[in-house]
């Protein structure tokens, strides 16, 4: 019988609403990301780079690119006989079929999957985390406190906690409180929405909670294992990790991998991102072309002014254009005399000659006054802006 000691399941199916246009056409994981990435390239990375070969990718919401880019796993050295990356969308079951109402339901929908493997341990994943975590320390955390489950958490600013699962602990590490994006949170704990559960108290858990509606693990799972007197520990991490699930996190985390000291590293040897990529010619830079402090993908062709920006695979930016502080995605291209502010521009876009974004007064934000203060401009995949028009913040 196969047996695996932990497998992972990794969250891909939330619709990620709060990124607007970016994700109207593709799922949150699907998203470009650092000029040659989309998001789900970190978790699975760190999933092989952790040693753990066996992962399910749960998707729903708009799965084409996802299940594309994914294909069989080979990038990431996941195209396995036993184990490697299996995509699991909703199916009709014999009895019943529905669509993933939550998080944990979905995971409750494929427990076939997971029993199929005979592991000790099930590793909970979201997609839409920027971050490299080696899960085999987590493993080992887990272990060693005898746990049920171990919740990786990290301290967040207080003024943000609210938008987190909440963890409180006592000196060896055992979670005493947890409480589901509190309104007034009583630390800055917070949950990084990545869990180790042994495997018997997981299906347990799941099973009993099969009728909950909208089964989710902060909202429902988490609680139910702590009235259950389960052992509940909390793994600190402290490295970097960003959630990217809305526009201004995503564009922070965008403008961090060009830092001058960049917080989150592409650039190491010992934990390398993979990405499945296409075969495209290198990038060319034309003499007229002024770049300073970017990332520039493969295949890009650059004529105009690049500033503090990320540039994907196969982007045109034409003659006298000016491009600053924005994340431009692939093949998508900027005409001559543009003015392209703290924009985020999606695949696939055409935008026309001497068009200006992020026109009018900035919207401070109250969240995070010093970092993120001001408008972004978003243009959604596939759109086409005719010449001369000026666009607004949103
Ligand atoms: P949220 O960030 O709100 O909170 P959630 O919306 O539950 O996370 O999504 C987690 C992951 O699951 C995402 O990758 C999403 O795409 C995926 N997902 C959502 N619904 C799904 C569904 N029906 N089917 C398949 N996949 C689905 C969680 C925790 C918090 C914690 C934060 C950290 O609940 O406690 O603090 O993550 O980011
Ligand atoms: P956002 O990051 O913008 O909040 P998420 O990806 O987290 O978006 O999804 C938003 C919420 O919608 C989550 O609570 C998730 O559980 C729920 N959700 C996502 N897709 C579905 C679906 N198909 N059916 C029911 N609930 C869903």
């Amino acid at each position: 019988m196969i047996k695996k000691e932990m497998i992972a399941m990794l969250l891909a199916g939330g619709q990620g609403s709060r990124l607007g246009v970016l994700t109207a056409k593709v799922a949150k994981p699907a998203v470009a990301f650092g000029g040659k990435y989309r998001i789900i390239d970190f978790p699975l990375s760190n999933c092989i780079n952790s040693g753990v070969d066996t992962v399910g990718v749960l998707t729903q919401y708009q799965p084409l690119r996802l299940n594309t880019h994914i294909g069989i796993g080979i990038p990431w050295d996941l195209d396995r006989n036993i184990g490697g990356v299996t995509v699991l969308p909703p199916y009709e079951k014999s009895e019943n079929s529905e669509w993933y109402t939550g998080t944990a339901n979905a995971i409750y929908q494929n427990l076939n999957y997971m029993e199929s493997f005979n592991p000790e341990y099930v590793l909970i994943l979201s997609g839409d985390h920027i971050y490299k975590m080696d899960y085999e320390v987590m493993l080992d955390f887990h272990k060693a406190n005898n746990a049920d489950v171990t919740i990786a958490v990290m301290p967040v600013p207080m003024e943000e906690a609210s938008r987190f699962g909440i963890v409180v602990t006592d000196d060896n590490a055992q979670i005493t409180e947890f409480q589901e994006k509190p309104e007034h949170p009583s630390s800055n704990l917070a949950s990084m929405g990545i869990y180790i559960f042994s495997w018997k108290v997981l299906k347990e858990a799941l099973v009993t909670l099969k009728d909950q509606s909208n089964c989710d693990f902060g909202k429902h799972v988490i609680p139910y294992c702590f009235e259950q007197g389960k052992k509940l520990v909390a793994y600190e991490y402290n490295g970097y990790w960003k959630d990217v699930g809305t526009l201004g996190s995503y564009w922070e985390a965008n403008m961090e991998l060009i830092d001058i000291i960049p917080e989150f590293n592409l650039y190491e040897e010992f934990w390398k991102i993979y990405t499945s990529s296409e075969i495209i010619p290198p990038q060319y830079i034309s003499s007229e072309a002024k770049i300073g402090k970017s990332i520039i993908g493969d295949g890009a062709e650059i004529y105009g002014e690049v500033e503090n920006s990320v540039i994907g695979p196969g982007v045109f930016i034409g003659k006298g254009a000016v491009v600053r502080d924005s994340i431009i995605m692939k093949e998508a291209s900027i005409g001559a005399g543009c003015v392209i502010d703290r924009s985020i521009i999606a695949e696939n876009v055409k935008v026309g000659e001497n068009v200006v974004t992020n026109v009018g007064e900035d919207v401070p934000n109250k969240l995070k006054p010093k970092v993120y203060s001001f408008g972004l401009t978003t243009i959604g995949e596939d759109s086409v802006i005719p010449a001369n028009v000026k666009i607004g913040k949103n």
